[in-house]
């Protein structure tokens, strides 16, 4: 995460777990560039909505389950049947432990990350709003300048790169124009490690180049020549100085055939931040706390050089204000056979 380089994970969450919701945007942007957050779309609006097209294609290469699920208005999704897993772990931060039983319903869920090129459609259709700065609590003039210009909103070249620099709002919104949901923490997770709850999407292999879009070398040389000291995960190039067009590392697909589920850009969930919450959620559908003042996203980002921050059972949170480089998001919805 970039920010967590400079400063300690607990200090970024205590920051954004302010008991007001956008605590974490202390300059408001101007009115017009707020985007349009319908709390839930019309009756109307609903109807429009386009049901996944049942053209589905079985894959049938080694191990894979995945069923795709044509979507008009934000891609091809894959349908993940119901079914139990082993969520968390027994890492003691953030509370990601301990590890328990969860069952979930059948669902879909979107094979990519939400393109610029998808995004688009719902700001045409007046649903959903510009993201092209970043922005949280007390963010300092540098940051600001450092990071917005990896913000691929209009950026010609990048339609097919995620869309980043959306809070949660934002990212929610696009949800629902397009008929779907953000998904729970459990969803993305069982999305990422399968019914065999393994620890990486890919399988054991130690997270390189070929497999997610991690801060390589290109990575953390752009960042070093714009004046920030940086890391990298690995020396070897992975291709991508910042984000990638999603599902440019095929090799990382998790079980179920979601790419990019570790890497390339952070994704927000639906779930309100708890550190005690696995200790008490329930074992079916869990949909997390019914309140908090923090939203948890998932999975890791270009920026990131430290593999503890690219595992699936991390579990970060910001307030739902903070618009990040490196966090963009997925949806869902119910209803995989
Ligand atoms: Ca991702």
């Amino acid at each position: 995460m970039t920010d967590v380089e400079r400063y300690p994970r607990w200090l970024v969450l205590a920051l954004c777990l302010s008991p007001a919701p956008v605590a974490c945007t202390k300059e408001r942007p101007p009115d017009d560039d707020i985007p349009i957050r319908p709390a839930s779309l019309t009756a109307a609006a609903r109807r429009t909505a386009p049901a996944p097209v049942a053209s589905a294609t079985t894959r049938a290469a080694a191990g894979e389950t995945a069923q795709e699920i044509a979507d008009e208005r934000t891609g091809t999704m894959v349908a993940i049947p119901g079914g139990s897993f082993d969520m968390g772990s027994a890492v003691k931060r953030l509370g990601e432990d301990p590890v328990h039983r969860v069952a979930l319903s059948p669902f879909f869920i979107d094979k990519f990350e939400v393109t610029v090129e998808l995004y688009k459609k719902c700001v045409d259709d007046g649903r959903c709003g510009a993201g092209d700065y970043v922005i949280w609590k007390d963010i300092a003039e540098d940051e600001a300048k450092l990071w917005s210009p990896y913000c691929n909103w209009q950026k010609p070249g990048r339609e097919r790169h995620p869309m980043n620099c959306v809070d949660y709002p934002m990212a929610e919104a696009c949800c629902q124009w397009a008929g779907k949901r953000l998904p729970t923490e459990a969803e993305w997770e069982y999305s990422a490690r399968g019914g065999d709850s393994r620890k990486l999407p890919w399988g054991s292999e130690k997270p390189g180049p070929r497999l997610l879009n991690a801060c390589d070398s290109s990575c953390q040389g752009e960042l070093v020549r714009r004046g920030r000291p940086w890391g990298m995960l690995y020396q070897d190039s992975d291709g991508f100085a910042g984000t990638a067009p999603v599902g440019s590392f095929p090799d990382g697909r998790s079980p179920f055939g979601a790419m990019d589920m570790l890497g390339n850009v952070w994704e927000w969930v639906s779930d309100w931040q708890s550190p005690t919450y696995y200790g008490r959620s329930p074992d079916r559908d869990p949909k997390g706390p019914a309140a908090g003042s923090a939203r948890v996203y998932r999975g890791g980002g270009w920026s990131d050089y430290d593999a503890k921050y690219l595992r699936t059972t991390y579990r970060p949170a910001f307030a739902p204000g903070v618009r990040h480089a490196a966090v963009g998001f997925r949806c869902a919805r119910d209803g995989a056979r």
